[in-house]
């Protein structure tokens, strides 16, 4: 390294690297220096090892806080209309399932979505993204599940992609046909199920549009045993799978994520300990959704302690959706994961950077600053790391690294 160039220098940062072997909390390293080559992190270190490089461009970045680019690695993002009454109607006391029952709910949305453009669903997305972005992300898992038919699954995932190509932020695709039974199948699960691995989910895989595929197991979704035979599909079609389980009750979502060595089972408050020892043997990561359990006014909070005791992995999403997790703020999160699931901040902060690169099976890439990694990274107004947990609304972001690229404040400042 010593004496050659490299594209970028950030010094005199306080940087959490949040790597899973460090030996400070939140892997600080308190005046710090990160050195940035071909949008990589080439070095990243203490300013008194300090590598004798020529940058072509050298940032102050005046004491404040560097993190990972932040990763929520679970949304429903690109939707049609609205939900606005049901929140209402769940205050006045209707429940999640009985709106579901009476065919409100997930369908609801696909009943927009399917009279919606994919330019309307592009424009409709934009905003919700930025969101996010604001929030320091530079990462988003974006689910399809609002189509439950082939042309609009196709298309809700084409929108999925082109955010991902025209704004500054990677994009991974989930499909999610097995999200609810679409109104023209009601009563006949399994009629539509064909549906999903013999023509939905090929035309999905042929067209490259999902970087894995996910499905709702629940009662008032579909069975283990539907479940399994989207999962086989597609392992057919050499695809990753994940899994909404345990949200609402325990049906064995997470051991049969698990048997398909899952990247992650999704929600779990209803998850048992043999579902946990099921998920610690096949490295599932638990992803948690305070969002849900929050406007859901659930009573279950996931099993952490049992999460820990079996060294699973926990990341935490936003769970972004029209019903039941309108939550447009991955700081928010990091705080509903604390306060209402009892994480400590620095696991919540790790949740949603290297525990949501596992749980996207891209930990080898990016959640951590280290060298190796992209040079995707989020800088904050504050030199706390437990600063981002500690406020509910405030978003302290002032700018973001995107693969060694600010795409925030002028090219060559700190953001
Ligand atoms: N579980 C959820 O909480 C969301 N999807 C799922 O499988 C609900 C999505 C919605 O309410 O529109
Ligand atoms: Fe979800």
């Amino acid at each position: 390294m010593n004496g050659t160039d490299c594209d970028l220098l950030i010094h005199n940062a306080r940087i959490a690297t949040l790597a899973a072997d460090a030996k400070t909390p939140y892997g600080l390293i308190d005046r710090g220096v990160i050195v940035i080559q071909d949008g990589k992190i080439a070095w990243v270190g203490d300013e008194a090892r300090r590598p004798d490089v020529r940058a072509a461009t050298e940032t102050d970045c005046q004491g404040r806080l560097i993190t990972p680019g932040l990763i929520d690695c679970h949304t429903h993002l690109v939707w049609g209309g609205d939900r606005i009454d049901e929140f209402e109607a769940r205050l006045a006391g209707t429940d999640y399932a009985e709106i579901a029952k009476r065919g409100g709910g997930i369908n609801a949305s696909v009943r927009a979505t399917r009279a919606a453009s994919a330019e309307a669903l592009y424009q409709a997305a934009l905003p919700r993204l930025s969101r996010l972005l604001a929030d320091g992300v530079t990462r988003v898992e974006i689910k399809s599940g609002y189509g439950l038919d082939t042309e609009t699954e196709l298309r809700m995932l084409e929108v999925a992609r082109r955010l991902g190509r025209e704004q500054p932020v990677t994009v991974h695709t989930t499909f999610l046909g097995a999200h609810a039974i679409p109104p023209e199948y009601t009563g006949r699960g399994d009629a539509y199920i064909d549906y999903v691995v013999d023509t939905m989910l090929p035309a999905v895989a042929e067209a490259g549009l999902a970087d894995a595929v996910d499905a709702f197991l629940e009662h008032i979704a579909f069975s283990p045993a539907q479940v399994e035979r989207v999962f086989e599909a597609a392992r057919h079609h050499g695809l990753p799978v994940k899994l909404h389980a345990e949200q609402l009750s325990n049906l064995g979502g997470a051991r049969l994520a698990a048997r398909f060595a899952g990247q992650s089972a999704d929600h779990l408050e209803y998850l048992d300990e043999d579902g946990v020892r099921a998920m610690a043997e096949a490295g599932t990561t638990a992803v948690l959704l305070p969002g849900a359990y929050f406007f859901l006014r659930e009573k279950q909070a996931p099993p952490v302690a049992l999460l820990r005791k079996h060294r699973v992995p926990i990341a935490l999403a936003t769970d972004l959706n029209p019903g039941s997790s309108p939550l447009h703020s991955l700081l928010a999160t990091l705080t509903l994961g604390c306060v209402l699931f009892g994480l400590t901040p620095e696991e919540a902060l790790a949740g949603v950077t290297r525990e949501a690169a596992r749980a996207l099976g891209v930990a080898g890439t990016v959640g951590t600053v280290e060298a190796g990694k992209r040079a995707d990274l989020a800088v904050w107004a504050t030199d706390k790391p437990a600063a981002l947990v500690a406020n509910l609304g405030l978003t302290p972001c002032v700018g973001r690294y995107v693969g060694g690229r600010a795409s925030w404040g002028r090219e060559g400042e700190a953001p």
